[in-house]
């Protein structure tokens, strides 16, 4: 179905003109309560970098359900990008839209600062990233622009806002256990960060740059470090979605080979609509933090591959073969979490486990492949997706 974007009739003047710069404290700086939602009739407002993802699309549900106003940008593409948000996506033209989607670019600062003035979140998620380890290697510098610089630009857009309204949003930040890399497990908030890629180089940029920008300016501002997770909407280059994708295709004989690159590596896999929850309470506490979010498991590529050929009924030794290609330059070898402290401050915990989420992926790719399948026995032309590697 074609999107239709709206752009928002700002609700109400920006900026007090006959004040002058309004510079209230931050709320949080009395350890004051969450203000929102500001009215019983006023729905609090969301804005999301990254909503086309996997994490924005089930941010976006999470809002949505919890009766917020969700905005989120997209990017010019010259293919519609919005199939994870389709299925909660309204015309926008129908009265009491709560989802609404405007263009937006992280490399566009001037952009976002409109959006953020028109549209007057409460909450802000920086989720928009160049997200794929092996892709950085190739292209560091648009990923360090994207990732790093283009967190600064929101968070620079965020502190003029605050001071220029006196409002009092929150922000959140995507950071990633790839920023802990070569140190040890299990890792938590005072583990050293020690990057393995340009995309970690760059999501570390970015954290400091929140943590700096929090402590110079006294803004609400949030980092989740959140290791792996994963999905039946997780795109389909990262290592559990190819492989998912993958066998689906090859129980219903519409391909032969899947070809991985390291199989000892060692991931904590959750499923990204615990992780969303963890994101949005971090939010609603009374100051600001750090959070590693984590199952506290870890598995190895080959576990995951073992136990979803299991669920498949495929026998994986007689279809995988290694490519050199998908080794990493430098890789990350062990990641496990250890998120004692967001279990005790936020009450967060996953609750659906490994088993389950490998369980959810093959089924639902199962079905793709049935799809696909069905549509070639009738007769059909089909263009299998995905011919891009990673
Ligand atoms: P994802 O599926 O790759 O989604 C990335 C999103 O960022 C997409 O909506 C993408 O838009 C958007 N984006 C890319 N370049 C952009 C730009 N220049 N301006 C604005 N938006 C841009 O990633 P995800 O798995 O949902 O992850 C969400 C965030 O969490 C990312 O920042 C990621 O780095 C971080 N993270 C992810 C994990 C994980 O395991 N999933 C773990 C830790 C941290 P298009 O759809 O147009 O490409
Ligand atoms: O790789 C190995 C690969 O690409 C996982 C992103 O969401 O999580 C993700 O980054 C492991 C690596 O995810 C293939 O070498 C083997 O050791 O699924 P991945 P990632 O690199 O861990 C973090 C937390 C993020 O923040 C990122 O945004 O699997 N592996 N063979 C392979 N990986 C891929 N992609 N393809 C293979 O064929």
């Amino acid at each position: 179905m074609p999107a239709q974007f709206l752009l928002p009739a700002p609700r109400r003047q920006l900026y007090n003109d006959e004040a002058g710069v309004v510079l209230n404290k931050p709320q949080h700086a009395s350890g004051g309560k969450r203000l929102i939602p500001t009215s019983k009739t006023a729905p609090p407002k969301a804005f999301i970098s990254g909503i086309t993802g996997q994490d924005g699309s089930y941010l976006a549900e999470f809002l949505l359900a919890k009766g917020y106003e969700v905005h989120g940008i997209i990017r010019r593409a010259s293919t519609f990008n919005t199939d994870r948000l389709d299925h909660i996506y309204s015309d926008p033209h129908e009265p009491e839209t709560a989802l609404q989607l405007h263009y937006g670019d992280l490399a566009n600062a001037s952009s976002l600062g409109r959006l953020i003035n028109q549209i007057q979140p409460d909450e802000i998620y920086n989720l928009g990233a160049q997200s794929h380890v092996r892709v950085s290697f190739d292209q560091a510098e648009y990923t360090a622009d994207i990732v790093a610089t283009g967190a600064l630009r929101l968070l620079e857009v965020f502190r003029d806002h605050v001071r220029e309204t006196g409002r009092q949003p929150r922000f959140y930040q995507a950071g990633s256990s790839e920023m802990f890399g070569a140190s040890r497990p299990p890792q938590n908030e005072t583990t050293p960060f020690y990057p393995r890629s340009p995309y970690a180089v760059s999501k570390a940029a970015a954290h400091w740059y929140a943590v700096n920008q929090r402590e110079a300016h006294n803004l609400f501002i949030c980092n989740g470090i959140l290791f792996n997770h994963e999905s039946p909407r997780r795109g389909e280059t990262f290592v559990t979605r190819k492989i998912t994708r993958a066998l689906g295709r090859i129980k219903f004989g519409l391909q032969d080979k899947l070809y991985l690159g390291n199989l000892d590596a060692r991931r904590d896999w959750g499923h990204a609509a615990d992780y969303v929850r963890a994101m949005w309470l971090m939010l609603q506490q009374d100051s600001p933090d750090d959070y590693v979010i984590a199952t506290g498991e870890s598995h190895s590529v080959r576990e995951f591959l073992d136990l979803a050929a299991s669920v498949a009924g495929v026998n994986w030794r007689s279809c995988v073969d290694i490519d050199p290609r998908y080794f990493r330059p430098t890789e990350v070898d062990f990641l496990q979490g250890d998120s004692s402290k967001a279990r005790q401050i936020l009450g967060w915990r996953a609750e659906i486990s490994f088993e389950e989420m490998v369980r959810a992926m093959v089924e639902s790719d199962l079905e793709l492949a049935r799809q696909e399948r069905t549509l070639l026995e009738a007769g059909h032309q089909v263009n299998p997706r995905g011919r891009v590697h990673g």
